[in-house]
């Protein structure tokens, strides 16, 4: 009885002996197959994903930033020197209207600037038209709040040619709500003018 026990035991510590390195192999072996399993029955799933992930991505970038504005990359500003640069560009040929600056309308875009910093407006004529653009105190006013606060012949039909572009300067101020105008006559009351906020302080911003 003793020995029926004990020879198959012997028999089994002499095998796991003698293929002990072995058995981890088989060991390492079986953990691989369930790996690829897994990764097959993930597969269908996270090709749904790929789907799914233009949206985020696009989102994603926007999530670096919070909610920047398509209108971000027409302003920049030195908060050292305290001066803004808006770039207006008249006409933009996306818009399905000719009277547009950078593809909006009707105070549509909203320019904010601390009184008291300097505003450069950078005028890029991409139209077919001639425009021009100023500083107004309402979309229904057509003289400049100030002498300089304009292109060069904004309110005659002069203006800035197609393909030209033109500036001015101003210094915000007071502050309180204004208008970005084209002073070509009959362009305003068709839209081409954004809303411009001198704030009291602050940092500069766009939106629309
Ligand atoms: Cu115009």
């Amino acid at each position: 009885m003793r020995l029926r026990l004990l020879a198959p035991l012997i028999a089994l510590l002499a095998l796991t002996a003698a293929c002990g390195g072995n058995a981890t192999y088989e060991v390492g072996q079986q953990y691989y197959p369930p790996q690829p399993a897994a990764t097959t029955s993930t597969s269908p799933s996270s090709s749904t994903t790929p789907s799914t992930t233009p949206p985020p991505a696009s989102s994603g970038s926007s999530s670096s930033t919070p909610a920047p504005s398509p209108l971000a990359k027409y302003l920049t500003f030195s908060a050292a020197s305290k001066t803004v640069t808006l770039t207006l560009i008249a006409g933009l040929k996306t818009s399905p209207s000719p009277f547009n600056f950078d593809g909006t309308l009707n105070g549509q875009m909203v320019v904010s600037v601390p009184a008291g910093w300097t505003l450069k407006v950078n005028l890029q004529n991409q139209g077919v038209l001639p425009h021009s653009a100023a500083v107004v105190a309402s979309s229904t006013s057509v003289v400049p709040v100030s002498k300089s606060a304009a292109t060069p012949n904004a309110t005659t039909g002069v203006g800035t040619a197609p393909g030209a572009s033109a500036s001015f300067t101003w210094t915000a101020g007071p502050a309180g709500s204004y208008a970005i105008a084209c002073l070509i006559p009959g362009h305003e009351t068709a839209g081409m003018w954004a809303t411009l906020k001198v704030t009291a302080g602050g940092t500069p911003s766009i939106s629309g």
